[in-house]
């Protein structure tokens, strides 16, 4: 087993004012999100990990996605410095739940000029890979960089062209298996892994998370599911369609270490 821990965030009723592209257009129903996240928190549950579920914060419509302003490794966790200026001070209210389960000197910060976001990071065992985007500037990969090196862990980086976050569009799923959308499905830095094309009307749903042999996948992805069921892992279905409209998916909403 490889996680133990969970950290996620209830939203906020100012959710409704959360970033977003446009997408997927609507505004989130918060009543109908909640409903969602309570869904989001029993399929963890299901995944053999217990679940740290924080107060909302109706002082950041985007707090429930708390992936962005934390990164967190198997030897040390990272505050993030979210490039999102309505996001960044989501950073200091992550470290309370963070210093629950890591001591002070576990604990490392990226610091302005460096921005960096939690969902332009995938891990791949002690590799990472870091999206350059609108969120994530060159100087947040250079910390990154350096603060894995001290944990003997390293980084490489990928530039993102069209999507907002690296995982928007490329998730790892273990056993040398990735699902890749998008611009994602020719980079050559991906080419050792057993990729798994996303057809592009499915694209929200590269987004899936694997937690201890089981995968979490968006509701109303068939494809996505079937070739998911096919690498042989056991899925859970959870509806993020609230969250989808502020551009969040599954990875977004957890903390997962
Ligand atoms: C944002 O634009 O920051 C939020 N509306 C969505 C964040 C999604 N998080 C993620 O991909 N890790």
């Amino acid at each position: 087993k490889k996680f133990n821990h969970v950290i996620v965030r209830r939203p906020c009723k100012a959710m409704v004012e959360g970033i977003t592209s446009g997408l997927y257009p609507g505004k989130p129903d918060y009543e109908l999100a909640l409903k969602e996240h309570d869904a989001y928190i029993e399929a963890l549950k299901q995944c053999d990990v217990d679940v740290t579920v924080l107060d909302a914060d109706e002082r950041y419509p985007d707090s429930c996605f708390v992936e962005d302003p934390a990164l967190i490794t198997r030897k040390c966790a990272i505050i993030t410095n979210p490039g999102a200026e309505s996001r960044n001070g989501e950073k200091d209210e992550i470290i309370g739940a963070v210093k629950k389960f890591f001591s002070d000197d576990q604990i490392e910060y990226i610091k302005a000029p460096g921005t960096l976001e939690g969902g332009d990071v995938m891990m791949v065992g002690d590799h990472f890979y870091v999206g350059r985007s609108a969120r994530t500037n060159e100087e947040g990969i250079r910390q990154l960089t350096a603060i894995l090196a001290k944990y003997d862990m390293t980084c490489s980086e990928v530039k993102l062209e069209e999507v907002l976050h690296l995982k928007t569009g490329v998730n790892y799923l273990e056993d040398n298996n990735m699902l890749v959308s998008g611009e994602f499905v020719t980079k050559p830095e991906f080419d050792k892994y057993n990729r798994v094309q996303i057809p592009e009307d499915e694209a929200y749903a590269a987004n899936c998370i694997w937690v201890n042999d089981t995968v979490i996948v968006p509701e109303g992805y068939p494809a996505v599911l079937a070739a998911v069921q096919g690498l042989g892992y056991k899925t859970i279905l959870v509806d993020t369609s609230e969250y989808r409209k502020l551009d969040g998916g599954l990875s977004c909403l957890s903390l997962r270490f």
